[in-house]
């Protein structure tokens, strides 16, 4: 037995870190969003019609929300306050009924601003933890962390949360989808309790290949959030 304060367990395979940075691929370090303040959403896809969606989005309850992050290179920020609105709302009020009888969407795949992309199955988006965020710590997103909005799905691995959102395509299969990343990096779910952290390889190999990259992918991004910062006219 040990004598020290039992904090909640991690998932398997996760370490804690007491900052949250800007994180991902070394390839979207140096993309960013040209729009950050106002929210525009492409809603595309195997659809009776498509849409722009703004202000409209500001009708649907707002809701808060405090969760852990797990990125897949397995480290984890606790206790995060989002808010926004429900992804479960919003698609029941403004995609439901452009959705055809005849086509049963199934997946959805998020576009970023900064060129990244992310698919995901609709019924695991239509739990009651998945947020579409305008808000962390009582505050509009930042640039860092995905403004003007974002996902947030707690259960899924960390690159499931798109940010810098500006279409969602709902799609009925994902044929001709091809993943930002390399295939093996995205797997069709990667829920964090199950350690799906990609495809073909285990998710506890993937822990040992992923966490010697932590140190210099916070370090590139940060640097290359500076320099955006300094050359951004305010
Ligand atoms: N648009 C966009 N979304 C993204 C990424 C990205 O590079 N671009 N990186 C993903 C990864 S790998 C992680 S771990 C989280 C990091 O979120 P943070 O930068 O807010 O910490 O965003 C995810 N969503
Ligand atoms: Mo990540």
């Amino acid at each position: 037995m040990s004598n020290q304060k039992s904090e909640p367990a991690l998932p398997a395979g996760q370490l804690a870190r007491a900052d949250f940075p800007r994180f991902g691929l070394s390839r979207f370090a140096t993309r960013f969003p040209t729009e950050t303040q106002n929210v525009s959403l492409h809603i595309h896809g195997n659809l009776k019609s498509a849409v722009f969606l703004t202000e409209e989005l500001t009708e649907l309850e707002r809701v808060e929300q405090i969760s852990d992050f797990h990125c897949v290179t397995t480290w984890s920020k606790t206790g995060l306050h989002w808010s926004g609105y429900r992804f479960a709302d919003f698609f029941n009020v403004f995609v439901a009924s452009r959705v055809s009888r005849d086509k049963a969407v199934s997946h959805a795949v998020f576009h970023c601003q900064d060129g990244y992309r992310v698919s995901f199955l609709l019924e695991d988006l239509m739990r009651d933890n998945v947020l579409l965020a305008d808000s962390l710590n009582q505050k509009n997103l930042g640039i860092d962390h995905g403004a003007p909005m974002r996902l947030v799905a707690p259960a899924h691995y960390g690159y499931k949360n798109a940010k810098h959102i500006n279409g969602i395509e709902f799609l009925t299969d994902l044929g001709n989808y091809r993943p930002a990343s390399l295939n093996f990096m995205e797997h069709p779910r990667a829920r964090v309790a199950l350690e799906e952290r990609g495809k073909y390889i285990p998710g506890w190999i993937l822990r040992y290949l992923y966490r010697p990259l932590i140190a210099s992918a916070v370090k590139e991004s940060r640097q290359a959030l500076k320099e955006h910062l300094e050359m951004t006219p305010k």
